[in-house]
C-alpha cells in the first residue's frame, strides 16, 4: 500500500541557541543521513523540494547582543525565526506537506508562526513534549527560550511579556499568531510549578503520560484531534520533541526524562494525524548527536526518520525502509 504522492519540502533548523548545549544544531545533518531520509521518502512515491539548512551564520544583520534580556541569545533568535517563519510559508505555499527538521525546540517560534500566518482558519498545534515548554521569559529561570515557544506564541499569554522591560526587542515582530485552545499536549512528564499553574488555569488540552496509561495513545489522538480540530478543517501542525520518548528510543537529547512514549506510539501518533488528510507541517527537534555514543546517536536518528516516514504515509505493513545501517556520518 502506498501513500497518495505528493511533494514534500524539507527545511533544515540548524539551530542550538534556545539552550545551552552544543550538538541540536547537527540535528539536521545527522536525521537526513547523508541522504537516506529524502531517499526513503522518495521511495513512498513523493517528490521532495529541499531547502536546505538555515544556519545562523546565513542570517543577515544580527543586531548586536543585548546586555540585558530575559531570553538568552535573543538577538539571534530574533532574526533566525523570523528568516524561520519565511521559509516555512515559502514550502507551505509550494508544498503538500512541510518537515522541519530541528534544532531545539525554540525553532517551533518561527515554525508555527509561519504556519499560522499562510492559514485563514485558526492552525491546531499538537505538540509532543515530556515538557510544556509555556514558560514566559519572566517565569524562566533557565532563560532557554526552548522552555518558551508555547507562550511565544500564544495571544493569552501577551499581557505578561513586556518585550521592553524585559529586553526582547529582537522579537518585537513577532505577533501571537495562535490561541491556547488550538494546543493540545502529549507526553507530558516534566511539568514545572508555574507551568501547571499556566495549563489549569488557561485549560490546555493535555494527555500526560498518565493519560496515555488510562485511556492508551490511539484514543488520546483521536481525541485530541478531534477537541482542537472538530471537523478537520484547519490544518495541523505536529511538532515532536524527541525527549517525548522514553531515553531507551530517543537517547541523544539535551533532557532526557523517563516514562516516556514508546517509539511505536509516537509512530502511531504521526500515523494518526497523517491519515486525517490536514497534517501540513511536522517537526523534530531537540535531537542532539553530540549528546551520548555513536549507539545512542544511531537509534534517536532512527527513531526520527520513523516517525517522519509514517508521517509520509508509510505503511507499516508493506515496504521496509529502514537500510540505515552502514551509513554513519554523523
Ligand atoms: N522547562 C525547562 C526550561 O524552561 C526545560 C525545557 N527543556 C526542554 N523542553 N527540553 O522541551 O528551561
Ligand atoms: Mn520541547
Ligand atoms: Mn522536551
Ligand atoms: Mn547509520
Amino acid at each position: 500500500m502506498e501513500p497518495s504522492p505528493m511533494t514534500v519540502g524539507i527545511i533544515g533548523a540548524a539551530f542550538r541557541g534556545g539552550q545551552r548545549r552544543v550538538g541540536t544544531d547537527h540535528g539536521p545533518h545527522a536525521i537526513r543521513h547523508g541522504g537516506f531520509l529524502e531517499a526513503a521518502i522518495r521511495a513512498l512515491g513523493h517528490e521532495i523540494k529541499d531547502y536546505g539548512d538555515l544556519r545562523v551564520e546565513d542570517l543577515q544583520n544580527i543586531q548586536p547582543k543585548l546586555a540585558k534580556t530575559r531570553i538568552n541569545n535573543v538577538h539571534i533568535i530574533g532574526s533566525y525565526m523570523k528568516e524561520m517563519s519565511q521559509r516555512v510559508q515559502q514550502s507551505l505555499r509550494e508544498n503538500k506537506l512541510t518537515i522541519v527538521l530541528g534544532g531545539d525546540h525554540s525553532i517551533a517560534v518561527g515554525t508555527v508562526h509561519g504556519h499560522a500566518t499562510t492559514v485563514v482558519d485558526d492552525l491546531a498545534v499538537v505538540y509532543v513534549d515530556a515538557h510544556a515548554d509555556i514558560n514566559t521569559p519572566m517565569t524562566s529561570h533557565t532563560g532557554n527560550a526552548h522552555g518558551m515557544p508555547v507562550s511565544l506564541l500564544c495571544g493569552e499569554f501577551r499581557k505578561y511579556i513586556d518585550f521592553q522591560l524585559d529586553g526582547l526587542e529582537p522579537l518585537a515582530w513577532l505577533e501571537p499568531v495562535i490561541s491556547c485552545k488550538d494546543l493540545a499536549y502529549i507526553g507530558l512528564r516534566d511539568v514545572e510549578p508555574w507551568e501547571r499553574v499556566a495549563l489549569n488555569h488557561l485549560g490546555i488540552l493535555e494527555y500526560n503520560m498518565q493519560s496515555i496509561d488510562d485511556i492508551g495513545v490511539k484514543e488520546v489522538i483521536r481525541q485530541a484531534l478531534m477537541r482542537i480540530n472538530p471537523e478537520l478543517r484547519s490544518h495541523i501542525h505536529l511538532s515532536i520533541d524527541v525527549d517525548a520518548m522514553c531515553p531507551e528510543f530517543a537517547p541523544s537529547t539535551g533532557l532526557p526524562v523517563a516514562g516516556g512514549l514508546t517509539l511505536r506510539e509516537v509512530i502511531q501518533i504521526a500515523e494518526v494525524t497523517a491519515a486525517t488528510g490536514r497534517l501540513r507541517l511536522i517537526e523534530i527537534v531537540e535531537l542532539n548527536p553530540k549528546v551520548g555514543s555513536s549507539d545512542d546517536v544511531h537509534k534517536t536518528v532512527e527513531a526520527a526518520q520513523a516517525i517522519i516516514l509514517a508521517a509520509c504515509g508509510h505503511y507499516r505493513g508493506g515496504l521496509y525502509l529502514n537500510s540505515t545501517y552502514g551509513v554513519d556520518d554523523y
